[in-house]
């Protein structure tokens, strides 16, 4: 039979190219198990769902995912169907009978399971025998998250933790049997980062056959500048909600506003949201004493229970609308009467052309805006108002959106919508017009948040704890100079990583706009590392791993040639000075000063000197022993 080539070529001329070898696809099937298949909780279904293009391009219909039934769901993010494959139809007919057993077609399959929940699947299928190659994907694992949250110096004590203890002791002893016999019962284990298969070394006692870093589908624009618009339009509508959220209190310049942001489960430590805040207090210290003139709204966007939109902060909109309204409708009279005069081909007599009635509504309008509170820190109404952790701690700091801050708090308790009343954009568009993303996460087996905003082209803050931070320091000789900022929770005490988070927000708070873009287009020119359609390539070589496992026979591998990613790196971008010290907050070497100058930036020469700098040491891959191409 006919097999589809795997091999895959340099996605821009910079990272390695690699040749894997050819499964014949046609005589397999592979199943993708996992509880967030059309069921969005967090970051696995990222994975599951960007990943579907580039696994079903190299499997077609004889890929499978399964996951929980959902009706709404179901309904609004797939489309029902016939299986075309007789033997999937069988196993569905008889699995209605509650029965799970296929019929005389036997294709070689691969259950692919993420997670502990669809670890029971894992489990039954090597218990009874079914041949079929298995690969387990564990996201986290759930005592270091359960650990982590309790705020234990987890790091430092991998080795010594009584694991089954822990598990007992957190009632989570149950699901922690699950998770470890779906690891030590798969072909091939595998975990999302190098800090993750560490852990999982630990809490799991089995060290992954293959590291498989997440993804993500990257849009590549026909025009080099797209990206960059995009910030610009989008930007234009957070400032026109912050118009409305800070009626009344707007004696900020907008144009020497910018906007950071901190988004995902509400997961106050793990998240680093806790390190966030008392940045941000040092932030707004530094700002003040240094009289520096930028003005930062800083928006937490996690999910919370909440009682809906507060009222203050609906009215805040309707008072921007009314002023908009007010201003088209004196706009419209004032465009009448001078086209009048003109006409007759007068010049109007300016200090007459509004009449009593548009000063009126004008006065009217502005009275509208006087209010007697600050403008509010949350959105909505909290359930949980007096014991919520970021509340609490705004208000222990301070912050409270008053004129002399010169960092501003809203914290959005629920994902963003773009049919919401409030803030009307989704969740893409929001980072697009931000200018930082900040995830200064204490726990992070991956992370995507960072990554998404690299893919945007938004430079972000990550840590040395994530598996994403970690992976972009292994491959970025610079990373800050790319926008990628690493904080330091491993080696430092949480003093000083809060000391180096706000440095590194105070100085982007002092570059220019011009550097800003410039940083940009070097933060989107490291999207290709993260596509699937490179990182892709673990995910295949943990399967072929799991079918010369499975099927000695029939499929075979060269246990000498593991895939290795180790070596490549992305030099130093070519315009920043090599000294360290020199480009100590690495940011882009600028010679002016202060340059707010919008003229584009020629990304495509400083690109092409990078490309030619790069000189990847050796070819990624897994060189097999199978059939080659
Ligand atoms: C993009 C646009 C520029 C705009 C800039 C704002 O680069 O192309 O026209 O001035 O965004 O950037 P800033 O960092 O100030 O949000
Ligand atoms: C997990 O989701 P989380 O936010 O609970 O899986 C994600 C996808 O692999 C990963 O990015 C994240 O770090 C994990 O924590």
């Amino acid at each position: 039979p006919l097999s589809r080539s795997l091999s895959m070529t340099s996605l821009s001329g910079v990272l390695p190219a690699w040749e894997e070898d050819e499964l014949p696809v046609e005589d397999l099937l592979l199943f993708e198990v996992a509880w967030e298949v059309t069921n969005k909780v967090g970051g696995i279904y990222t994975v599951i769902q960007t990943k579907a293009r580039i696994t079903t391009d190299e499997w077609g219909e004889n890929y499978y995912m399964m996951g929980p039934y959902f009706e709404h769901n179901f309904k609004t993010q797939v489309e029902g169907c016939e299986p075309p494959n007789p033997a999937i139809r069988k196993a569905m007919d008889s699995l209605i009978h509650n029965g799970c057993q296929v019929g005389e077609e036997r294709p070689n399959i691969i259950g692919h399971f993420h997670e502990w929940q669809a670890g029971p699947g894992l489990i039954l299928a090597r218990s009874r025998k079914i041949p079929m190659a298995t690969v387990f994907t564990t996201h986290a694992t759930l005592l270091g998250r359960y650990l982590c949250a309790g705020n234990v110096d987890f790091y430092n004590n991998l080795d010594k933790f009584d694991i089954d203890k822990e598990a007992g002791e957190r009632q989570i002893y149950h699901r922690y049997c699950l998770e470890r016999a779906a690891v030590h019962c798969s072909h091939v284990f595998t975990t999302v980062s190098q800090i993750t298969a560490v852990e999982a070394n630990h809490m799991l006692h089995r060290k992954p056959d293959v590291v498989t870093p997440n993804g993500l589908n990257v849009k590549k624009f026909s025009a080099m500048h797209e990206f960059q618009n995009l910030h610009s339009t989008n930007k234009v509508r957070i400032q026109e909600f912050v118009r409305g959220h800070f009626y009344g209190h707007l004696d900020f310049n907008l144009d020497k506003t910018l906007f950071f942001f901190i988004a995902g489960r509400y997961e106050f430590s793990n998240k680093g949201a806790d390190i966030f805040l008392e940045s941000l207090s040092r932030l707004n210290y530094l700002l003040r004493v240094h009289r520096n003139d930028m003005t930062v709204v800083v928006f937490f966007i996690m999910p919370a229970k909440t009682n809906n939109f507060n009222v203050e902060s609906l009215k805040g909109q309707a008072v921007r609308k009314q002023l908009w309204d007010t201003a088209h409708t004196v706009k419209e009279k004032f465009g009448k009467k001078l086209y009048g005069a003109l006409l007759k081909g007068q010049i109007p007599d300016m200090n007459s052309i509004l009449d009593r009635d548009d000063f009126t509504i004008m006065k009217r309008a502005i009275y509208a805006t006087q209010r007697h509170s600050l403008p509010p820190v949350t959105t909505h109404n909290m359930l949980e108002d007096s014991t919520d952790p970021i509340l609490s701690n705004v208000r222990r700091i301070g912050l409270f959106n008053s004129r002399n801050d010169r960092v501003k708090i809203i914290f959005h308790p629920e994902f963003l919508s773009s049919t919401s009343p409030l803030l009307p954009m989704d969740y893409e568009d929001f980072v697009r017009g931000c200018n930082l993303g900040v995830f200064p996460s204490y726990y992070e087996p991956w992370g995507y948040t960072p990554g998404e905003c690299t893919v945007m082209g938004i430079p972000s803050v990550t840590t040395n704890l994530s598996g994403f931070g970690c992976f972009m320091e292994e491959h970025i000789s610079d990373p800050a100079a790319y926008g990628i900022y690493i904080v330091d929770r491993r080696f430092r005490a949480p003093e000083e990583s809060c000391n180096q988070l706000t440095q590194f927000m105070f100085s982007f708070c002092q570059q220019s706009r011009r550097q800003r873009i410039i940083q940009r287009n070097r933060t989107e020119r490291l999207s290709d590392l993260l596509d699937w359609r490179y990182l892709g390539r673990f995910y295949i070589h943990a399967r072929h791993l799991a079918l010369s496992r499975a099927f000695p026979d029939k499929f075979k591998m060269d246990p000498m040639a593991p895939l290795r990613t180790e070596g490549f790196r992305y030099p130093r971008p070519y315009s920043v000075p090599p000294s360290p010290s020199a480009s100590l907050h690495s940011t882009p070497h600028h010679s002016d000063v202060e340059d707010e100058d919008d003229e584009p930036y020629d990304e495509d020469e400083e690109a092409e000197r990078d490309r030619l700098n790069i000189k990847p040491p050796f070819v990624l891959g897994a060189v097999p022993e199978g059939k080659k191409k």
